[in-house]
């Protein structure tokens, strides 16, 4: 295992002459004004939950783009804040983005176009032409943004995700030979060949990713994916021993690192007695008394099942009636990406639904369902977490699903269910779930039957060994091995004091 300080000592020690940056669309934290005052907040999304911490280690530079109304009042004139404002440990640096560049960079291209294509979950991809073009200015934008920082320093440039798909070459374009080692995380999955085909821009976006040192999945399955793609759509050669790409003379390394989350931090947390206090404070907020709690958490996205696990609770319901008023099943919703039809849709579908199983079962006093959308803080998350016996995680497809992780992170009582869809990349570590599939209404309900009714021994034998895999596999040691990938050195834990 690697612990924070470990990751410190370590990229202190192999990027000790880089600067450390890190490029994504969403900014770790953002500010915004309530009742008059400025005031900071965390984002939800995967993302920022998995880099902030690592970040908070590495102590770099991290670029990303302004989300907040009160985002300029308190940004330096070269567009950066210290940041955690408690305790600063990074800079954060802001990229003003336009409404119009927002709209096709953000909206557009990257999540009504690359989403779903990568997603395959039966949602047809749009590609506008007027949404490249912005795509194309905003990777632009930071491809400046970077290199007003970098200058003529060398650095080791990390990018996330798919909003810059164009941003690697457009870096090796400007920088001086060897000045830059550039990889990327692409934290969602990577589609078959016969699925990004459809891309009227898959020329341009694998040209632009073959520029990185190197590109990290979370799973071996999306690498492939990746290496078919480039194997069959553009001239190059594949060193399948090496597991590497090479254009123009130049090495792509393709590797899987499965993603994490700080498991140390949320295991600590869960335990104190603030939070042992804070219970009893929740119970009363949700109605909780006397009932078995249930969870589900997510982005509202189409993507991560909620109508099918919706679904799979009434016919739960159906079947087994001895379950009323034993049971509640918690939603907890933060709206994304509302401007895009699909997701308003899709918001408005989860409400009908929620009211039609509502309506359908609830008997005096106790209803199966209750949906709270919106951000909750980490603290109250990470209780709810612990205090649920079952927590159901029903993506279509998911790179990664860091919302199993931390549910397994926060049961130091070593007992709760998952329930884990076999299209999430962590059904892969956490073979111990209750495995369903998440378009099998009927298998879905039995296995959430099963988890309710799963014997103690068995329950606390499968949670014990997939919190051993998330204690392994933290976030620092994921962060550590993309790094020492990168540097194409062989990870020995012994360099580093574990
Ligand atoms: P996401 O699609 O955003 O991430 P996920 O990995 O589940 O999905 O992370 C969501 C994060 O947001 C979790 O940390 C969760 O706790 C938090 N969150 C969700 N709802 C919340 C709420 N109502 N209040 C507070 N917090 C909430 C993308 C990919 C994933 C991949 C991650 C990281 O789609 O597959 O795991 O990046 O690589």
């Amino acid at each position: 295992m690697l612990i924070k300080e470990d990751l410190q000592a370590f990229v202190q020690e192999k990027l000790g002459d880089y600067l450390f940056v890190v490029v994504s669309n969403r900014q770790p934290y953002e500010h915004v004004y309530k009742k008059g005052k400025i005031e900071c907040q965390r984002p939800s999304g995967g993302v920022i939950t998995a880099l902030d911490p690592v970040m908070q280690a590495c102590h770099g530079l991290w670029i990303a783009a302004s989300s907040g109304e009160a985002d300029h009042r308190v940004t330096d004139r070269f567009n950066k804040i210290e940041v955690p404002a408690d305790s600063p440990a990074y800079s954060l640096k802001r990229v003003w983005l336009t409404k119009p560049e927002v709209e096709g960079y953000y909206y557009g291209y990257s999540n009504d176009a690359l989403w779903p294509l990568c997603h395959t979950a039966f949602q047809r991809p749009v590609f506008n032409q007027e949404d490249w073009q912005h795509y194309t200015n905003v990777n632009q934008k930071f491809a400046k943004a970077v290199m007003d920082e970098v200058g003529e320093a060398k650095a080791f440039i990390w990018i996330q995700d798919y909003h810059f798909c164009l941003l690697p070459k457009l870096l090796k374009d400007m920088a001086a030979a060897n000045q830059l080692i550039i990889a990327h995380f692409w934290h969602i999955p990577w589609p078959s060949y016969e699925a990004f085909r459809i891309c009227p821009q898959k020329d341009e976006i694998l040209e632009g990713m073959l520029a990185n040192d190197m590109i990290g999945f979370h799973t071996h399955y999306h690498c492939n994916n990746f290496i078919e793609v480039v194997d069959r759509q553009l001239e190059s050669k594949i060193d399948r021993e090496r597991f590497s790409v090479i254009r123009h003379d130049h090495e792509t390394l393709i590797r899987p690192y499965p993603i994490s989350v700080d498991f140390e931090e949320i295991n600590r947390k869960v335990q104190q007695n603030d939070f042992k206090n804070m219970e009893g404070e929740l119970i009363e907020e949700f109605h909780l008394d006397n009932y078995r709690l249930l969870l589900g958490v997510d982005r509202i996205d189409y993507t991560k099942g909620i109508p099918e696990r919706l679904d799979a609770i009434d016919r739960l319901l159906e079947k087994h009636p001895e379950l009323k008023e034993k049971i509640i099943f918690l939603q907890l919703g933060v709206l994304s990406r509302i401007h895009i039809a699909k997701y308003k849709a899709l918001n408005d579908e989860i409400n009908a639904l929620v009211e039609k199983i509502n309506w359908k079962h609830s008997t005096d006093g106790w209803s199966p369902v209750i949906f709270i959308r919106g951000n909750i803080s980490s603290a109250k998350l990470q209780l709810l977490y612990r205090m649920a016996q079952v927590c159901i995680v029903s993506a279509l497809h998911d790179g990664m699903n860091l919302v199993a992780k931390e549910f397994v992170s926060a049961h130091y009582d070593e007992d709760g269910v998952l329930v884990l869809s076999q299209f999430a990349g962590s059904a892969r570590e956490l073979a111990e779930a209750v495995l369903i599939n998440p378009y099998d209404s009927e298998q879905f309900s039995d296995s959430i039957y099963q988890a309710l009714t799963m014997p103690e021994e068995e329950r606390r034998k499968r949670m014990v060994k997939m919190r051993q895999t998330v204690h392994e596999n933290n976030i620092y040691r994921w962060a550590g091995k993309f790094i020492s990938g990168l540097l194409k050195i062989e990870f020995k834990e012994q360099e580093v004091a574990v």
